[in-house]
């Protein structure tokens, strides 16, 4: 059914994660459905990128552990740039691990990533207790708790990865019990199935004009993971990061990405 509702209309459907709502509502506003993947190795290449293409996004997806002096300063930088320009920040931790440990690394530790991100991700592979371990930790560490939201990898962009058949099931079964915790899913196709699903979908390996980069990564076009696989936010990494003209392309993507998603629901 998402598949031709807009995102101000899903996000005040009931069952919503706040965050989601509150993400459904930037994106109408901004007009934008495009996250940059910022892969970058310095805190000043980092917060450039975060200006240069902040108008056109509606979220920043970091690697704080790719950061080589990431710090006070990197976490201050980003929390400024990121309200002023109005994004969202997602730090792609991919945990994985029993509770007892993921809640440490969610809080703890030189990055402390319950203090800046809005959105984490996790596998479930060690289990449900992931979900919830998080989420009690969010609520532990931040007030009010509503500003942390986790998304389910229930799919990814790689050759050959074991993501698939029942385990893709299996994360949208757990979505479905902490539908205020988990905001939805990066996948390569919206799970959203069943009437009353109202997840956000988000899909990594999107670039133009490449099909892979020689180590399994895979990609398609906004056209296709918009248009046709309904999903809701594309995540471009190198396409953007690694172009001349950072800010231009960030545009190109959100353009194209956004009339995929009109011609989807017809507007
Ligand atoms: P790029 O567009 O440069 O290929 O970067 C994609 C980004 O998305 C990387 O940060 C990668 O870690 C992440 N990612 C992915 O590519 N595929 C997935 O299935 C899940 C990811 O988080």
């Amino acid at each position: 059914a998402t598949i031709t509702q807009s995102y101000q209309e899903r996000a005040s459907l009931p069952k919503t994660s706040p965050v989601a709502s509150y993400l459904l509502r930037l994106i109408a506003a901004k007009q934008t459905n495009l996250c940059v993947s910022a892969d970058v190795s310095t805190t000043r290449e980092l917060l450039q990128l975060a200006e240069e293409v902040g108008d056109s996004i509606c979220m920043l997806k970091t690697h704080a552990d790719i950061i080589n002096d990431f710090g006070p300063r990197t976490i201050e930088g980003l929390k400024e740039i990121a309200a002023k320009k109005h994004f969202l920040v997602f730090e792609d931790r991919k945990f994985g691990d029993i509770g007892s440990t993921v809640q440490k690394q969610f809080t703890a530790g030189p990055l402390q990533i319950v203090r800046w991100a809005n959105i984490i991700n996790a596998h479930i592979f060690p289990g449900p207790a992931i979900i919830t371990a998080l989420s009690q930790a969010a609520h532990d560490a931040v007030k009010p708790p509503l500003l942390r939201s986790l998304l389910i990898l229930a799919e990814m962009s790689s050759a050959g990865n074991l993501m698939t058949g029942s385990y893709t099931e299996q994360c949208v079964v757990e979505a479905r019990k902490n539908p205020e915790f988990v905001m939805g899913f990066i996948a390569q196709r919206t799970l959203n199935e069943q009437p009353g699903d109202n997840f956000i979908t988000m899909t990594p390996g999107v670039q133009i004009g490449a099909t892979g980069d020689g180590l399994g990564q895979q990609y398609n076009t906004p056209e296709k993971v918009i248009g046709e696989a309904g999903t809701d936010i594309i995540i471009v990494g190198r396409g953007v990061y690694g172009a001349q003209d950072k800010r231009a392309k960030a545009e190109e993507y959100r353009v194209r990405a956004w009339k995929a998603y009109e011609g989807r629901i017809g507007a």
